[in-house]
């Protein structure tokens, strides 16, 4: 018999707790051959990175994924052998229940955000105990070998490597999104929060000495782009040049799209979680607007970060990340940051690939699940 997962997902905002979850989801099934139940308590947060889901059906089965809406009120179910809750999210007390009145208790972890920060490694799958004499782990994904690692489906890079090494498969993918030839110059996506540093930047690239098409999913950026463009009526698939800028609104894509977008291009801007770790796993350079938290206390986690991604590259390259990515996420003047990035792009870009490949060396978050599992047995 298959070991069985519940994993609980409550779409606090955006699509990472939906994201990360359904990923894993996916990963646990596909490459770990789970029996996994995904209980999402939101199934329209699914259905814009998932377009096959249905946000009206109390079950489906997609991916071999068995997907349910998580009611408002619990009507009662068998607890499986490893329960997942994502990002804190409350489970059921009968449910805990459940957990605790199974001859053998579920497996309960509880999967935390991804940090950088030194402290997690010293955190990560340590106990809490809790009612009816259950334990709750903590799971943290990270970067290094002593954390639970990120999602990286097995054949991750060599589907990207493939990719990026056929020109006719990125123009064939560009085409699908109305972007008819290759473009001249560097193609870059954005996805990101509200910024202040937004208008600072794209001026930059208005002014600057090579061209660029900047490809943008619809969505929170919208009200942003069009008042910079003076564009109410900005919309899908409508490019608009301003100098050496092109600005092209392309729809929300599926998550393997999105993927496809992060190869095809030579910088990515994204945002929270998920997208950032895709944009590491695509090989190119990438700026992170990290999501926002009181006291300004995600400037530590994006410093922290910083102190990993930075440490193999030159003085010179160094001071350009930082500058840039700390200017972008307190909402400062971009200029004279994109300036000196473009000085060590060079090595910025083989950076990218090699960070790529370090990662890589480590367990994916769904091999080190199963393996925690199976420890604790
Ligand atoms: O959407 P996010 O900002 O999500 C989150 C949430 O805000 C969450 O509460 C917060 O805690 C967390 O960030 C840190 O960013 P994220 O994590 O990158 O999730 C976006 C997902 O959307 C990711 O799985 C990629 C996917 N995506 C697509 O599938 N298609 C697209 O076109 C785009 C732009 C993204």
């Amino acid at each position: 018999m298959r070991i069985s997962w519940d994993i609980f997902c409550s779409v606090v905002d955006n699509f990472g707790d939906i994201g990360v979850t359904w990923r894993l989801a996916r990963q646990l099934v596909a490459e770990q051959d789970m029996a996994v139940c995904l209980w999402v308590d939101d199934l329209h947060a699914l259905c814009h990175i998932c377009p096959e889901a249905d946000a009206n059906l109390a079950e489906q089965s997609l991916s071999g994924v068995t997907v349910k809406a998580w009611p408002a009120h619990w009507t009662g179910t068998e607890a499986a052998d490893v329960v997942i809750e994502a990002f804190a999210c409350q489970l059921p007390a009968s449910y805990i229940d459940a957990m605790a009145e199974r001859k053998r208790p579920s497996l309960w972890l509880n999967l935390e955000y991804l940090s950088a920060e030194d402290w997690v490694e010293g955190c990560h799958g340590l106990p809490s105990l809790q009612a009816r004499g259950l334990h709750k782990f903590f799971f943290f994904p990270g970067f290094t070998a002593q954390t639970g690692g990120l999602l990286r489906e097995a054949d991750l890079l060599s589907r990207r490597l493939a990719f990026q090494g056929s020109a006719q498969a990125r123009r064939q993918f560009l085409a699908r999104l109305d972007i008819a030839t290759p473009p001249e110059g560097r193609l870059m996506s954005l996805f990101g929060y509200e910024n202040s540093a937004l208008h600072s930047w794209l001026d930059c690239l208005v002014g600057d000495t090579e061209a660029t098409l900047l490809l943008i999913p619809a969505g929170r950026l919208d009200a942003d782009l069009e008042r910079w463009l003076q564009r109410p009526d900005w919309s899908v698939g409508t490019p608009i040049q301003r100098g050496q800028l092109t600005l092209q609104k392309i729809p929300f894509l599926s998550q393997p799209d999105y993927d496809q977008l992060l190869w095809s291009c030579d910088f990515n801007l994204v945002r929270g979680e998920d997208s950032f770790i895709r944009a590491q796993w695509s090989g190119k350079p990438l700026l992170w607007h990290i999501y926002p938290q009181q006291e300004q206390a995600h400037l530590i986690k994006l410093e922290a970060f910083l102190d990993h991604y930075c440490a193999d590259l030159s003085p010179a390259a160094q001071r350009a990340v930082r500058g840039q990515w700390l200017a972008w996420n307190r909402g400062e003047a971009m200029a004279a940051r994109w300036l000196a990035l473009q000085t060590v792009w060079p090595e910025l870009a083989a950076h990218a690939e090699n960070w790529c490949q370090k990662l890589a060396k480590h367990e994916n978050m769904s091999q080190a699940l199963v393996q925690f599992y199976r420890n604790w047995l």
